[in-house]
């Protein structure tokens, strides 16, 4: 039986690895994206995101991209990966999404299926995106369309979990969508996938798997401030604890916590859960203390400078590092960003050198970056940087903001090792 023809809105980082299994698995693809750029790239078979998986799939893939929803008419599966950041003050940013879900409506045809992958809150399908298609188009749900969520878990730069292979959960608006959704990927995906009871269980999967993560990194991160005043290594520690073979998950203090998953997803939960009358103040907690750790690694800083008789004023620091993570050219939300706000907020004469964000960095390679300076503080503990040797610099205070250099390097060099909670 001919597979049915498939339409993904947005080819970013989840869209486009999504689009290119699925016309890999035998269904006819359309991907869609307002980016035209984007687009023509895509269609001449290069690679638009500098992604591994992307790579190696794009080259003789039967995927077609377009910049309007016309293909969409076709299509009896639509599935949208657009993103869902965050505003300023924390409100998730559902525009993103309403633009994509009232597109889609207007080209809607019977007997579709809907699913959306984007991070969502509980509560986001039933009570955004299935008035707006129904409004939009004059379909009824259930009748004319399904809408189902299926919580996108791509994990960027990651090797061993792909789109191939990662678990899905889903939930859908009744049993006929969940049965469409679930089949449809398993028919793509070499893991299980897991029927959620409800739209809203699948929903809240998500949210719930990332925050996790964010409150065992403020745990971390509190052990870090704490043992810093105890005279106590946190990483040894944390590795002791680690040789627990049950009960036990290490993460690691840090500069803080960046990207586009983590630090955000959970204040979709508590904004929507106190929409409801109920306070999340452990969640909530857990963000205040992972947003603290910018400004604990400048703390560092200061307190090494001034083992030196040398103050923060005046100084000259490079942060080494724009990325949220190693080896990866992304820098969303990520705290280099708060570093050097609150260095130059305090005098200090800052640079900053990125090997993946070149366009970004005021200094253009790395030795350029550590010419004439007082300090470093170690953001982002990219490969390029694990190579430097401490005997080699010529600064005053190593703050290494990720703990991937040992204070014994740093020892015989006179120069002041900090960490974070060590
Ligand atoms: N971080 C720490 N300490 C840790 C772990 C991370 O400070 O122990 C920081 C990182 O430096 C980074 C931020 O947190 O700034 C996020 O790091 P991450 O490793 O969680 O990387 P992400 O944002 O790419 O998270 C993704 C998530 N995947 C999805 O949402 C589908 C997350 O669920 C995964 O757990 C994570 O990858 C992973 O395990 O790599």
């Amino acid at each position: 039986m001919a597979k049915d023809k498939v339409s993904i809105v947005g080819l970013g980082y989840v869209g486009l690895p999504l689009a290119l299994l699925t016309a890999k698995k035998g269904y006819e693809v359309s991907g869609i994206d307002l980016n035209t750029d984007k687009v023509d790239r895509i269609n001449k078979h290069q690679d638009p995101l500098n992604d591994e998986y992307v790579q190696k799939n794009i080259k003789d893939s039967s995927l077609i991209a377009f910049s309007h929803f016309g293909s969409l008419k076709e299509s009896k599966i639509v599935i949208v990966c657009v993103p869902t950041p965050v505003k300023h003050d924390y409100q998730p940013d559902l525009s993103p999404l309403k633009g994509a879900v009232e597109a889609i409506a207007k080209a809607l045809t019977p007997g579709t299926l809907v699913i959306i992958e984007s991070t969502i809150n509980p509560g986001v399908c039933e009570e955004v995106v299935i008035p707006l298609i129904e409004k939009t188009s004059g379909l009824k749900l259930n009748k004319d369309f399904h809408v189902s969520h299926c919580p996108e878990r791509i994990n960027p730069g990651d090797t061993k979990w792909s789109v191939e292979n990662i678990p899905r959960v889903a939930g859908s608006s009744n049993q006929v969508g969940l049965d469409r959704t679930v089949k449809f990927y398993e028919s793509i995906i070499d893991a299980p996938i897991r029927a959620m009871g409800t739209i809203k269980e699948a929903e809240a999967v998500k949210v719930v798997e990332n925050s996790f993560r964010d409150v065992n990194i403020a745990f971390v991160n509190e052990l870090a401030m704490s043992f810093t005043k105890l005279g106590i290594d946190v990483k040894n520690v944390i590795e002791g604890a680690s040789t627990k073979p049950f009960a036990f998950m290490p993460h690691f203090p840090s500069v803080g916590v960046g990207g586009h998953c983590i630090p955000v997803d959970p204040y979709y939960l508590i904004e929507y859960a106190r929409g409801y009358g109920f306070n999340h103040e452990f969640l909530a907690l857990a963000r205040s203390i992972n947003n603290r750790m910018p400004e604990f690694t400048v703390d560092q800083l200061v307190a090494g400078l001034s083992e030196t008789g040398t103050g923060l004023k005046g100084a000259r620091v490079v942060v080494l590092g724009l990325s949220y993570k190693a080896n990866v050219a992304d820098d969303r939300e990520s705290p280099s960003y708060n570093v050097i706000k609150i260095l130059e907020e305090r005098g200090a004469k800052v640079d900053s050198y990125d090997p993946h964000i070149l366009h970004k960095s005021t200094s253009k390679t790395l030795d350029e970056a550590l010419a004439g300076k007082d300090a470093v503080i170690l953001a982002t503990n990219h490969q390029e940087f694990l190579n430097i040797k401490p005997s080699d610099l010529k600064i005053k205070v190593f703050v290494d903001g990720k703990n991937v250099f040992s204070k014994k390097d740093f020892a015989k060099t006179g120069i002041v090792y900090r960490g974070i909670g060590r």
